[in-house]
């Protein structure tokens, strides 16, 4: 197979990443780039995630691109919490301002990327059977981009409608009347079933872990707050910079023992109120590491759980009691817990009576049958791992990226990884902008890394290398940070728990956005400390 061509970078992915990497490289620095992207459509998980109820858990205004002044005055948001149509219309509509189509192969898969070390080139072959070389690879590939469907006996055997959340059919199906099954209560089913139980016939859902949700406060944005909205930009942008997890919310300066009981549960009432994330990453600093204090928190999201929801057993059912408040992602919701009090909704927890196969028309468990029309599968993902190992990446001397991880991820700064030369990460696992409000971070490391390549270029540096020993610090600092924390306690996607034989261990870049920022700053200011560099 002969090289199609050879440019200066492709970019795995046209999501957010994807679509800013393009425009710097291209409009920027004048790169001849290519991005290859598995959809028909540019978006990423705006475009794949079409499920009734998706929607932002962000602040609208705290989400989209601040790169452009001109693409902030141009585009208003509707809602506070922006529904995934509009999320998709505002992407295409970013992909139309900045020309971004052209350089885009949709419909193509990367199958494979192999480093040819005597040419310093990456040889990328997609599933079009075409192969192209570049200097640079940047995947841009996302942390939630490849579904996760369970190894439930007989799900094979199921003869009706049945989907992944992430794989909604693009036509219109209705769910009017159905009987629908749902498997999996994470922040996708609890956005989801709020929205489909309003009109369908019978809904049943699966249940093996409880979460703590939180209301999100959505409601549309008026005129006057729009023009507003616009004026407080900067401030915006400036207050996300400062934050640990680039949102609007942040840490309280105090231990939840500072203040009294009364004083507390106060406190918490307010944040409950307060839209978005508050509640969870704008509380008391220590309800993340110290389990007394977390327990406060959770036992006051079980109350609020107990007074929304009329039948107690189902109630107690609905109260996590597994794992600590705010160890796995706090699902925000519109009227998720009423939901179980229709008389057409049955809530099964199958930790106590698990599925034992699912049939030609429902399943059964161990001590029931059900039947529906329809079986939707809202079981998460293979997260932040899953898309990159799915690539036959093999750098320097046939090293297997797979391989290599295969005892967790090793990396430097999440960015780039021993072996690998000229190959970016961007929201790679162990970057910062995992564990964060991601389009904030999403843009410090396009920015990073285009920064990195404009520097490579200017002094004829042809391949940039991760060093050893910079590796190793990095991949240990990743799990010094969350110890500590009350984040190994539970069972999340964060931990790599939620797929069966995954390492587990932590996959995020816990350290806040502020020191991951000045961090990979200071790696750029010390003429890429931490790599080599070679003409
Ligand atoms: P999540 O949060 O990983 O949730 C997946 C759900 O599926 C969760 O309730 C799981 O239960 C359940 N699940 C997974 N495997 C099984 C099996 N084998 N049997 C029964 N139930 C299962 O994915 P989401 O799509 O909801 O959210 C992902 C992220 O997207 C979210 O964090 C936001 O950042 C946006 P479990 O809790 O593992 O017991």
């Amino acid at each position: 197979m002969s090289d199609r061509e050879i440019i200066d970078a492709v970019i795995i992915g046209a999501g957010i990443s994807g679509m800013y990497q393009l425009h710097k490289l291209r409009d920027e620095l004048g790169l001849d780039v290519k991005v290859f992207e598995a959809g028909s459509g540019v978006g990423g998980t705006w475009y794949w995630n079409r499920y009734p109820g998706a929607r932002f858990d962000s602040e609208s205004y705290s989400y989209g691109y601040s790169f452009s002044d001109e693409l902030l005055e141009e585009w208003n948001w509707n809602e506070h919490f922006s529904p995934q149509p509009d999320n998709l219309k505002y992407l295409e509509f970013v992909a139309d301002k900045f020309n971004l189509r052209p350089n885009i192969e949709f419909n193509t898969r990367v199958l494979a990327a192999h480093y040819d070390n005597d040419r310093n080139l990456w040889r990328i072959t997609t599933d079009g059977g075409q192969s192209t070389s570049c200097k640079f690879l940047i995947s841009a590939v996302g942390v939630l981009s490849t579904p996760f469907v369970p190894e439930i006996p007989g799900l094979e055997n199921f003869k009706k409608p049945s989907w992944h959340t992430a794989e909604w059919p693009r036509e219109n199906v209705s769910l009017e009347g159905k009987r629908v099954g749902v498997i999996g209560t994470g922040a996708t089913a609890v956005q989801m079933i709020t929205e489909i139980a309003k009109n369908v016939g019978q809904l049943t859902v699966f249940q093996r872990t409880a979460n703590f949700c939180k209301p999100i406060g959505n409601r549309p944005i008026t005129e006057e707050e729009q023009v507003q909205i616009k004026k407080d930009y900067p401030k915006i942008f400036q207050r996300c910079r400062e934050t640990f997890g680039s949102f609007l919310a942040d840490f309280e300066k105090k231990s939840a023992f500072d203040v009294t009981p009364e004083e507390r549960e106060a406190r918490y009432e307010e944040l409950w109120n307060e839209p978005g994330f508050g509640f969870w990453l704008g509380t008391y600093e220590d309800i993340l590491t110290d389990p007394k204090a977390n327990e406060t928190q959770a036992e006051f999201v079980r109350n609020k759980i107990r007074s929304r929801v009329n039948d107690p057993k189902v109630a107690e059912m609905l109260c996590p009691k597994g794992h600590p408040f705010g160890t796995k992602r706090v699902p925000l919701e519109n009227g998720y817990y009423e939901v179980y009090n229709q008389a057409n909704v049955e809530l099964v927890d199958i930790k106590n009576t698990p599925i034992e196969i699912v049939t030609e028309g429902g399943l059964r468990t161990t001590e029931q049958e059900f039947e529906f029309d329809i079986l939707i599968l809202a079981t998460g993902f293979d997260t932040v791992t899953g898309s990159l190992d799915r690539i036959d990446i093999r750098g320097r001397d046939g090293l297997v990226l797979k391989d290599k991880w295969s005892d967790g991820p090793k990396t430097y700064l999440g960015m780039g990884s021993v072996g690998f030369p000229n190959l970016f990460t961007v929201v790679g696992p162990h970057n910062g902008a995992t564990f964060c409000n991601i389009p904030r971070c999403i843009e410090q490391n396009v920015e990073w890394v285009s920064d990195c390549i404009k520097y490579l270029t200017e002094n004829d540096i042809s391949r940039i290398e991760v060093n050893q020993d910079a590796e190793d610090e990095w991949t240990e600092h990743v799990q010094e940070v969350v110890k500590g924390t009350l984040f190994p306690e539970a069972d999340s996607w964060f931990m790599g728990a939620n797929i069966p034989g995954k390492k587990r261990q932590m996959y995020l870049y816990a350290g806040g956005s502020p020191l991951y920022r000045e961090t990979c700053d200071s790696v750029a200011s010390n003429n890429y400390e931490g790599y080599t560099l070679e003409k």
